[in-house]
């Protein structure tokens, strides 16, 4: 019977079928998804910490209108990633009371500092060019909810990434300082932005499976070969050096060759002990315990409309 369900479910995956949420799925696909969603989910609202950190900051009203719109469309992705998680049975508020006890992970890139408005340039270019590379397959993804979700996220995102790079062309264009800036910043950012990719394939415990089951559409190193050689003539037009003496072109395999991150820095960034963890989920866990009247508020209003509804 069960084996039947699952040849079934198979079939209509290999089909490029999408599983919607009332179909039959086997429970580790459902544990799955909702890892890699939550996970997701989780880096979006973490991850509007690195840059909301010179919303306050920013050098013009321009730049802080647009950094304004860019941090709070985080904020969108991650409440449209908890639905989607919804739909697969999880509850949001734990998954939250998850990420903020650390049981659940969040993007390791999340985890470095900004301590310059440099840092927002190359946060949209390299670290949302590096999301836009790993997302756009995820359209394709089996979960009919998460590839949908990852149609508009991956709008905004391209959005994202281009506010990032022309930040960067105008500082670019400024003064000796300013191209210093933008140097520095790209220099800190280059290798952890590989390695939002996760680790190699060999190292990989969940890709097997989960291209088994069309969730992930490429392997981690197929992904960073991709942003590598997408980002390589982006910084050439730019001005700036990537950190890496082994990065050349290689003609014979059409694709650039590159140097490994450094794997146990990745590992332990992972496990909590990066420069920022502390500090990003102790924020969280504070924002979320001064949310509660809101909650509370928003909870007694909604059973107050479904009594006068009723009544
Ligand atoms: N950080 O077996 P795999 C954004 C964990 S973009 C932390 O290869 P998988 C937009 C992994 O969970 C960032 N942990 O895992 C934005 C697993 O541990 P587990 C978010 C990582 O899932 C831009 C273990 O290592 N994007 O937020 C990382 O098959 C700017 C073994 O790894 C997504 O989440 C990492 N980098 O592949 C927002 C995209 N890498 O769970 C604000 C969707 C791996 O077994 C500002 N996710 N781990 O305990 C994915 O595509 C996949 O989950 C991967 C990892 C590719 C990230």
């Amino acid at each position: 019977e069960i084996e039947e369900l699952e040849r079934r479910f198979q079939r209509t995956v290999d089909a490029e079928q999408r599983i919607e949420p009332r179909d039959w799925m086997p429970e580790a696909y459902r544990r799955t998804l909702v890892r890699q969603i939550a996970q997701h989910a989780h880096s979006e609202i973490i991850g509007m910490q690195p840059e909301g950190n010179w919303i306050t900051r920013a050098p013009s009203l321009r730049r802080k209108a647009i950094l304004l719109a860019k941090v709070q469309d985080e904020a969108g992705h991650g409440l449209y990633l908890y639905a989607a998680t919804e739909t697969l049975g999880a509850d949001r508020e734990d998954l939250t009371r998850r990420l903020v006890d650390g049981r659940q992970k969040y993007s390791s890139i999340f985890n470095y500092p900004t301590p310059t408005f440099a840092d927002v340039g190359v946060i949209g270019w390299l670290v949302d060019g590096a999301a836009i590379c790993n997302q756009v397959p995820l359209c394709r993804t089996s979960y009919g909810p998460y590839a949908r979700a990852m149609i508009r996220i991956c709008k905004e995102e391209s959005f994202h990434q281009r506010q990032g790079y022309e930040l960067l062309m105008t500082m670019m264009r400024g003064s000796a300082e300013q191209r210093a800036m933008v140097q520095d910043a790209v220099d800190r950012w280059w290798w952890p932005s590989l390695m939002m990719f996760g680790p190699p394939d060999d190292a990989s415990t969940n890709t097997e499976q989960s291209m088994r089951w069309r969730i992930k559409r490429h392997t981690n190193d197929e992904l960073r070969q991709k942003f590598v050689d997408m980002t390589v003539p982006q910084a050439e037009k730019l001005g700036v050096t990537l950190p890496d003496p082994q990065l050349r072109w290689n003609a014979e395999r059409g694709h650039h060759d590159f140097g490994q991150p450094d794997w146990d820095e990745f590992w332990r960034v992972v496990k909590g002990d990066g420069p920022c963890n502390a500090q990003r989920v102790a924020h969280r866990r504070r924002a979320h315990e001064d949310g509660a009247w809101v909650r509370e508020a928003a909870a007694a209003y909604a059973r107050k409309r479904a009594g006068d509804a009723g009544g």
